[in-house]
């Protein structure tokens, strides 16, 4: 898409007034209220659903040191998850009332991979996030944006689960940086496929359980961990999607793992299972938890690195074209098997009810604010 041609739209500003839920970035706390913020863009949008991730209970909890409000602002308007309607739009933006479209979190800044269009990969770090560093977030009755920065959702059946895009955009690049970093060697199996390969994912939250559906969608032997059992709900996903719940804590598995993702952030964690990593396979790196007790990474770890030829890589975010992946996948689980995928979704709250940010249901997988 040209660049340049919505431009002119980002130097419109007026002040908006709306209900919204924000906090104050770095220090956190939750309100939800009135407030007036800059509005900037062609295409006004009302959120139908907004999903809470770690990164807002870090924000809420002031956690997050490199949360910041946007300039000019003593707080931040939350959300980065979302799933809105076009409410009205300029005919010459592609959008027009009625459409289903998510917002994508990260907003470029000037060095080149933002300039190409892979801000996810911001080289300088000088991007803005909406809803985490500088931007205000979704989390309110409306606003407007930027074409450039809107994924249209075209699958009508995905009103309510399409809110599941944003986290699920995270997976779709990982996996692409998988196939791009595991083409050092042969890594499929001798039939060219994963079937066969086994990938252990570290953690049932939200993030972990689009992990394992991911890597049993391409054919790995998937096991998603955690270090106690897990509920009905989550045990039903694991059957529906063709994988298996590991407490680590009770069993200790001896295969060796070709693909290790982390959710947890624990460096303990990560290491025990690092350790029985198979030659020539590939760890990523994506939870991310400051607070983790520190643990010991030996002269023999390294070892095992070294002459595995094991790959590790970290991940943030995506790109557009991930966010576009992803809701095709959406789509294709929806059909599968609507009621699985939605029961992803395990509670639904009123923007008022804001001690969600800070009440944490374990059995909760995704939890969404409904806002009409
Ligand atoms: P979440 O719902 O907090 O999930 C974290 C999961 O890790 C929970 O199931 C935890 O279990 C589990 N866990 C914690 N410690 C351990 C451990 N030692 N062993 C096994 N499991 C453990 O968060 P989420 O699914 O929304 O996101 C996962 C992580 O990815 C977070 O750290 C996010 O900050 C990060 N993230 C990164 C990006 C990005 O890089 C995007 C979104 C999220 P329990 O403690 O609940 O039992 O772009
Ligand atoms: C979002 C990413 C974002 C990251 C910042 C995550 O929750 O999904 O898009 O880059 O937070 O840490
Ligand atoms: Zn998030
Ligand atoms: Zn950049």
């Amino acid at each position: 898409m040209e660049r340049k041609c919505y431009f002119t739209y980002r130097n419109v500003k007026s002040m908006t007034k709306v209900q919204a839920i924000t906090t104050e970035a770095p220090k956190g706390g939750v309100k939800f209220q009135t407030v007036d913020v800059e509005d900037n863009g062609p295409v006004e949008l009302s959120p139908m659903y907004t999903g809470i991730c770690g990164t807002d209970r870090g924000m809420v909890t002031g956690r997050l040191d490199f949360a910041y409000n946007p300039q000019g602002q003593d707080f931040i308007v939350l959300g980065h998850e979302s799933i809105c309607r076009v409410k009205s739009a300029d005919s010459q933006t592609g959008f027009k009332a009625g459409d289903l479209v998510v917002p994508m979190v990260r907003r470029p800044g000037k060095c080149i991979n933002c300039q190409a269009g892979r801000q996810d990969n911001c080289s300088d770090g000088d991007k803005k996030e909406a809803g985490i560093t500088g931007k205000n977030g979704f989390m309110r009755e409306s606003f407007t944006d930027d074409p450039e920065f809107l994924v249209k959702i075209d699958d009508p059946s995905l009103s309510r689960t399409g809110v599941l895009t944003e986290p699920l955009k995270n997976v779709v690049k990982v996996f692409e940086v998988v196939e791009t970093v595991s083409k050092r060697s042969i890594y499929a199996s001798t039939d060219s496929t994963y079937h066969g390969k086994k990938a252990y994912v570290i953690g049932t939250g939200a993030e972990g359980f689009l992990f394992a559906m991911m890597a049993s969608e391409y054919g790995f032997d998937t096991r998603i961990l955690n270090r106690h059992p897990v509920e009905e709900n989550r045990m039903a996903i694991c059957d529906a999607f063709n994988m298996e719940f590991v407490d680590y804590s009770k069993e200790d598995r001896k295969e060796k793992i070709d693909l290790l993702i982390d959710t947890s952030g624990d460096p303990a964690t990560f290491l025990k299972f690092m350790r029985i990593m198979n030659f020539n396979s590939v760890g990523i790196m994506f939870g991310t938890n400051g607070k983790a007790p520190s643990t010991e990474f030996t002269g023999k770890d390294i070892d095992i690195m070294v002459e595995r030829n094991i790959t590790l890589a970290g991940s943030v975010d995506a790109a557009k074209t991930h966010y576009e992946k992803a809701a095709s996948y959406l789509s294709r689980w929806n059909a599968r098997n609507s009621r699985v995928l939605s029961s992803m979704i395990t509670s639904e709250k009123e923007p008022s009810e804001t001690s969600v940010f800070t009440d944490r249901n374990p059995e909760s997988i995704k939890t969404v604010i409904k806002w009409k």
